[in-house]
């Protein structure tokens, strides 16, 4: 029987256990990467770890998110980020470089290799046939460790692609179309591996796109074959060398089939506030809007600024409307410069911002209050634009290039014939803004500026908890909502304690000191608890204030293992109905819990104000029990590095 793709990169990078559905797997990870909103803690918590250099094929720091330097904070933490990553042999992409996932599909993607990246949206390798998966960054600084990475084997879904894209659809609205079927919650547990003829129609950085948004079904990763387009790109990347062709074996199995007909897509947005919320742009065309913002690790290619670019070329836009444009990488830039493209834009009135995430997590561009906002980015929760009554509507470049020259939502189609572009055959290649690790036996000192405290210590789970329901959630919060984006919260991103005061800021301002004051706390949650990002500071500062169980229906992949790796034990409702005997405020208590802690054993949860007791289940396996109990991974991984020297 065939392997399909994600098959055959699991079993050539299989460490521990079985290749079966159901099992615990370990897999060796090739290459990692952080940023400089996740790195700070991924790279202090390795150095906690004490495991001397990186034990890698390639490690890699990005500074992309955390650029606007309001304030000190975000160069301290650059510094902190270059110096410990010459210490630990890390490469060091410096801030202008460009957003970590576009210039990593650039410069250091291979198919058929691994990659953990603290980010959600890493899956954008799988677009080149990399096994690309975004967690937590105690789990990369655990990789980076050497340690293999653990997941459940995961079910792949196989996506047939059939046709080929119209002159006006895009790789973003095919991205769309598969958000409106499987919707936020559709791909938890699976990986979304791309087939079918439709595939060869598609370049790298289309595909790119559609592995991108992948995360946003709360999908584990996708990945698409590595082929004669793959090659080309690698080629133009002067990367030749890194290029192989991967593909399913013929008559490959899969867990689960879905075709899409590229022919029958059209332009897509997804409406505010989630990004499942999908419908064709021709259901709002006409609607005014206030700000245009193309760019984000989803649209950012040189491929998408060129179209961007064609449609602009030679109009104006209207007053009333600002347009905001960040290309994804210095590449990317170069290759506007060099071809007279980013004159065009100009010449329209773009306004030209950094090679960086920016907009995209609230970091400036924050649009009017009450605004509309057409965005190329992946996600358009409430407040992440740093608007909190702004609407983002996600959109492609191109229904954004042509809603930004009418001032209103208008459906590309109307713009008649197709903008046809064409991209060179080599790329812009400097690699000059990478900074390489320091060589073996070098000194190098770690700078840590004010912003940089002590790492805060947890001890291992007692047998009894007893405190406060803090706070009673609906479905589908997002660690958005747990710790927001924003330049103002980002810039505290290595200072646990300060940014802890932002806890869930937009919903209750009042948690942190409810929940101080409480000492120990739980919140309680409805379906797919903590989708979105991967930022671990979700789970981290929500333990340094005391939280230490999360009740719900169920919980977002990241999340859960973020919630484990600090110490928080998620417990999944036995049943559902069972979310009407808690009430905000209400006395809980959890007993015996080290002799209960086990596979799939049952934690009831003895309500004392209401006098009820409720029956919760802890999935997890074995090993991420003894992480429990332990109090977290750091402590678990310290304890096993130790017993290996
Ligand atoms: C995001 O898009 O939400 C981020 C900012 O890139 C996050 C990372 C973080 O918040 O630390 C992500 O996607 O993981
Ligand atoms: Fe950056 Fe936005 Fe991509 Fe996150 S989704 S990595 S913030 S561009």
């Amino acid at each position: 029987m065939g392997m399909n793709l994600v098959q055959k990169i699991i079993s050539s990078h299989l460490v521990e256990g079985k290749m079966s559905s159901g099992s615990e797997i370990g897999i060796r990870m090739d290459q990692t990467l952080i940023h400089d909103a996740t790195g700070q803690m991924a790279l202090l918590q390795y150095e906690a770890i004490g495991a001397g250099r990186v034990k890698t094929k390639r490690s890699l720091t990005y500074a992309d998110h955390n650029t606007l330097q309001v304030s000190f904070e975000n160069m301290d933490d650059h510094h902190f980020l270059a110096s410990a990553s010459r210490k630990f042999g890390l490469y060091y992409s410096r801030v202008g470089n460009g957003i970590c996932h576009q210039v990593n599909l650039e410069r250091f993607s291979a198919p058929g290799q691994t990659l953990l990246g603290a980010d959600s949206h890493t899956t954008t390798a799988g677009g080149v046939g990399m096994l690309a998966i975004g967690v937590g960054g105690l789990d990369v600084a655990v990789a980076m460790a050497g340690e293999p990475f653990h997941l459940m084997m995961p079910e792949v879904t196989n996506i047939r692609l059939t046709g080929f894209l119209l002159p006006w659809s895009s790789a973003k609205d095919v991205a769309l179309e598969i958000l409106r079927r499987l919707t936020v919650s559709g791909g938890r547990g699976k990986i979304l591996e791309f087939s079918g003829e439709g595939v060869k129609t598609l370049s790298a950085t289309e595909r790119a796109t559609i592995a991108n948004m992948s995360i946003e079904t709360g999908a584990i990763t996708a990945i698409f074959p590595s082929d004669e387009n793959t090659r080309r790109y690698f080629v133009a990347q002067d990367r030749l060398q890194d290029w192989t062709e991967v593909a399913a074996d013929p008559g490959a199995v899969y867990d689960g089939e879905t075709l899409v007909d590229l022919s029958k897509i059209q332009p897509l947005m997804a409406r505010p506030h989630s990004p499942d919320n999908v419908v064709p742009v021709t259901a709002e065309t006409g609607k005014k809007i206030h700000q245009i913002a193309i760019g984000s690790c989803t649209n950012s290619s040189l491929e998408d600024m060129f179209r961007v670019a064609a449609i602009l070329k030679g109009k104006l836009v209207p007053p009333g409307v600002s347009l905001i444009i960040a290309p994804g990488s210095r590449q990317v830039l170069r290759g506007l410069i060099d071809s007279g493209a980013l004159a065009d834009m100009i010449a329209a009135g773009a306004r030209l911002v950094e090679t960086t995430c920016g907009f995209c997590n609230g970091v400036g561009q924050a649009p009017r209050s009450g605004g509309i906002s057409l965005r190329t980015s992946n996600r358009n929760f409430p407040g992440r634009s740093g608007t909190p009554d702004a609407n983002l509507y996600l959109v492609s470049p191109e229904t954004a290039a042509a809603s930004a020259v009418a001032g209103a939502i208008t459906d590309p189609r109307t713009l008649g014939e197709p903008v046809r572009v064409h991209l060179p055959k080599k790329f812009f290649v400097d690699d000059r803004m990478i900074v390489p690790p320091a060589s073996e036996g070098e000194t190098v000192e770690i700078l840590r500026g004010p912003n940089i405290p002590p790492l805060p210590q947890f001890g291992p789970l007692p047998d009894e908890l007893e405190g406060e329901l803090l706070l009673v959630l609906g479905d589908n919060v997002t660690t958005d909502d747990i710790v927001p984006a924003g330049a103002n919260i980002l810039k505290l991103r290595s200072n646990v304690p300060a940014i802890s005061e932002y806890v869930f800021q937009n919903i209750d301002p009042s948690f942190p000191s409810r929940a101080k004051a409480s000492g120990t706390g739980f919140l309680l949650g409805g379906r797919n608890y903590g989708q979105g990002s991967s930022r671990e500071h979700a789970a981290l500062c929500p333990r340094y204030l005391g939280v230490r169980a999360v009740i719900a229906e169920s919980f977002a992949r990241i999340h859960k293992s973020n919630l484990i790796n600090f110490g928080i034990l998620p417990l999944e409702l036995k049943n559902p109905a069972d979310r009407s005997a808690f009430r905000p405020g209400d006395k809980l208590c959890l007993a015996n819990l080290r002799s209960l802690i086990g596979r799939g054993s049952i934690i009831p949860i003895q309500n004392l104000t209401q006098g009820k007791t409720v029956e919760t289940r802890l999935n997890v396996t074995s090993r991420l029990a003894q992480i429990l109990l332990a109090g977290g991974l750091l402590a678990y991984a310290r304890a096993k590095l130790a017993g290996k020297q």
